[in-house]
């Protein structure tokens, strides 16, 4: 490590300019503290600082890397899409390329409409069930993050308050109240919930594989259940695949738990890193989508060429045989030894893990919703983080997120890893 006074300095510059010095909330460190690296460079498994230290990524951008960082066949693909023109405000082949490949893929997606993100796809699934069902509530769970729309950014009511109550200041009252927010993995709360409002919910959204509270896998017969009470209620069912699409099967966790919604949202891997959202699903849902139908969403980078390019130069790297075989597999043994690690060093871990996305909780309690999660020891959290990032390995900064292994990342990578963990649990 050769410290980090550029970032220093030009972290006081940015937060002169950007609110919080940063573009979104998370990247500035405040779970952890410190100062956030800026960060000039990726290559593979690794990320550079301007102050020219490397580190071993698990942030990944969040989930899109899957194939590491400025993968040849992606920088070619950005390279020579650019060179004939960065946008067209126009249908191009691209999008119909990128189209066919999200609709073979994933089970559900009979129709797709791209976007720009994340929070866009989620958006725009929501008003799709609203004006689908002429219902005007959603269900989502404690502790999931579908974006920042106003619908989204509630908090759970009190036991006593049924309905959401605003997550920020901005979101009104009577947005929030539209919302229920409910514990993960808990289908006794649905099926309350459903019986509360009989007729009022539109649809019901959820991370299939939860990332935003840390991992949190469905418990067994969750996602069959949440199926069930939509079709008996007449309910959109949402899969929120912004993380998990690509990520934990070719197909997403619909296709790892063979359970089909009726729209799902993807972002990130899509993008392979540039701005690319999606939803899609039932061709009778998104033919109300405008032009074909009168619900309107719009977007003036929507499928744009270079973007598509990075996502379909992704997910055409990601189509090998073995791909999630391999990303199985590193998943797998970077758990079991740190969870060794960690038992021999009396250190209280939990690690849930679904293929490649895993989070490492400093409690030795079970974690299967929010609830669970915050029982973490965030400074025991906060300590690891600063220990790793001084050994080189640069982890999310926050206890409630997923670490990400990239195709990119070497046996040797996941030892030293392992190995600067048992360092930093052994001081
Ligand atoms: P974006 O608008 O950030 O592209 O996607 C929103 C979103 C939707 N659904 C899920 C399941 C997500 O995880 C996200 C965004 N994820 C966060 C971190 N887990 C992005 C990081 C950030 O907010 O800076």
């Amino acid at each position: 490590m050769t410290g980090f006074a550029t970032s220093e300095r030009l972290f006081k510059l940015a937060q002169e300019l950007m609110p919080g010095g940063v573009n979104s909330p998370v990247r500035a460190w405040q779970a952890v503290g410190g100062t956030p690296r800026l960060m000039v460079r990726g290559q593979g498994a690794r990320i550079f600082d301007v102050d020219g230290n490397a580190y071993l990524d698990y942030m990944a951008s969040w989930g899109p890397l899957i194939l590491g960082h400025a993968h040849p066949q992606v920088v070619v693909a950005i390279e020579r899409a650019a060179a004939r023109g960065t946008s067209f405000g126009a249908p191009t082949p691209e999008e119909i390329e990128l189209a066919q490949t999200l609709t073979a893929a994933v089970p559900s997606l009979e129709m797709v409409r791209l976007v720009s993100s994340g929070t866009e796809a989620c958006m725009s699934a929501l008003r799709l069930a609203r004006a689908a069902t002429g219902r005007p509530r959603v269900i989502k769970f404690d502790g999931c993050y579908h974006g920042h729309a106003d619908s989204f950014l509630v908090a759970a009511g009190s036991g006593v308050l049924t309905h959401a109550i605003p997550g920020s200041p901005g979101v009104p009252q009577e947005i929030a109240e539209l919302t229920i927010s409910l514990p993960y993995n808990n289908l006794d709360a649905v099926h309350w919930a459903v019986k509360e409002y009989p007729q009022e919910i539109a649809a019901l959204i959820v991370e299939p594989v939860a990332g935003n509270m840390g991992v949190a896998p469905p418990q067994p017969g969750f996602l069959e259940g949440l199926r069930r009470v939509c079709d008996d209620h007449g309910i959109i069912l949402i899969f929120d695949e912004v993380i998990t699409g690509f990520r934990v099967a070719w197909g997403g966790a619909q296709a790892l738990y063979g359970i089909k919604p009726d729209l799902t949202c993807l972002g990130k891997i899509i993008g392979g890193g540039l701005p690319v959202g999606a939803y899609g699903g039932r061709r009778d849902l998104m033919q109300h989508m405008a032009p074909a139908g009168p619900v309107y969403q719009a977007g003036t980078l929507s499928g744009n060429p270079v973007a598509v390019a990075a996502g379909q130069a992704t997910l055409e790297a990601l189509q090998t045989p073995h791909t999630y075989g391999d990303l199985e597999e590193k998943g797998a043994w970077l758990a079991r030894e740190l969870a060794q690690a960690a038992a021999r060093q009396n250190v209280p871990l939990t690690i849930n893990r679904v293929g490649s996305m895993l989070t490492l909780f400093f409690t030795d309690s079970p974690v299967a919703n929010l609830e669970d999660a915050k029982k973490s020891d965030l400074d025991r959290f906060a300590r690891f983080f600063q220990g790793m990032l001084a050994e080189g390995v640069y982890l999310p900064p926050s206890q409630f997120e997923a670490w990400f292994v990239s195709l990119a990342h070497t046996p040797d990578d996941l030892e030293k890893t392992v190995a600067a963990a048992r360092r930093v649990w052994s001081r």
